[in-house]
């Protein structure tokens, strides 16, 4: 059994959809960052760096308990764990790891930036920025996929970090139908139904999260100290 430490945002789907995709049994820990659950002492010795996702493994190696926070290191133990979506052939399992780590250093801190930007008290500078990056991320995904079903090979831990993120283009004000690799890519990843079993983890999306609480999220201004 898994614990997952989760709230409704993209980084919590990615391990949602990966706990899914490999058929692990999990029990799923709502953080409500809109509630600042994840600087309570309790979450913070699981994650000190107050975010979600994490995990919780009561069968980790060697069959102990075993915590990690960090989305992408979560997949590529949940991945090594069962065998799958992340291939053991070196030439193969770095192409997926260049991918992971697209996401994880690019798509995801930019994307989070624009969003941040454009829905919180975004000076004219940043929102630029970050729109021009999220923009141009687009169009090297776009254009990764020309001629390829997924971006490394088949299916794998890679496709599954970037999905949730490319899900929040609208909120981005970007059109996936001007992406037509990415949009036929998406499709394909959205009839899943690991992923939709995924997605309804916690009820409702990112997008119905109250106003309140978002706002909250977005305005932050101070934090607690570190647990000891
Ligand atoms: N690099 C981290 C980023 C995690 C992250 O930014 N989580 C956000 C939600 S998507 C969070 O918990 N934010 C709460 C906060 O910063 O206080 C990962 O990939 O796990």
């Amino acid at each position: 059994m898994i614990d997952l430490y989760f709230w409704t945002t993209p980084n919590g789907y990615k391990i949602s959809f990966l706990l899914e995709e490999l058929g692990l049994d999990y029990e799923v820990i709502a953080v409500d960052l809109g509630k600042r659950d994840q600087f309570e002492p309790e979450f913070l010795k699981v994650n000190p760096n107050n975010k979600i996702p994490a995990i919780l493994d009561h069968e980790g190696p060697e069959g102990s308990p075993y915590r990690l926070f960090e989305s992408g290191a979560i997949m590529i133990y949940l991945a090594e764990k069962v065998g799958r979506l992340l291939p053991s052939e070196p030439a193969k399992r770095h192409e997926v790891l260049q991918w992971l780590m697209f996401q994880m250093a690019g798509v995801g801190p930019m994307f989070g930036q624009a969003l941040h930007f454009r829905h919180g008290a975004g000076e004219e500078y940043a929102r630029e920025r970050y729109d021009k990056e999220a923009t141009r991320l687009f169009g090297v995904m776009e254009q990764a996929l020309e001629g390829r079903e997924h971006f490394a090979g088949a299916y794998s831990i890679a496709d599954i970090a970037i999905f949730p993120w490319v899900r929040l283009a609208r909120s981005l004000d970007i059109q996936l139908d001007g992406y037509p690799n990415l949009k036929g890519w998406y499709e394909r990843i959205v009839a899943r139904p690991a992923v939709k079993r995924g997605l309804a983890v916690l009820g409702p999306g990112w997008e119905e999260v109250p106003l309140e609480a978002k706002e909250r999220l977005f305005t932050r201004k101070e934090a607690p100290p570190l647990a000891a």
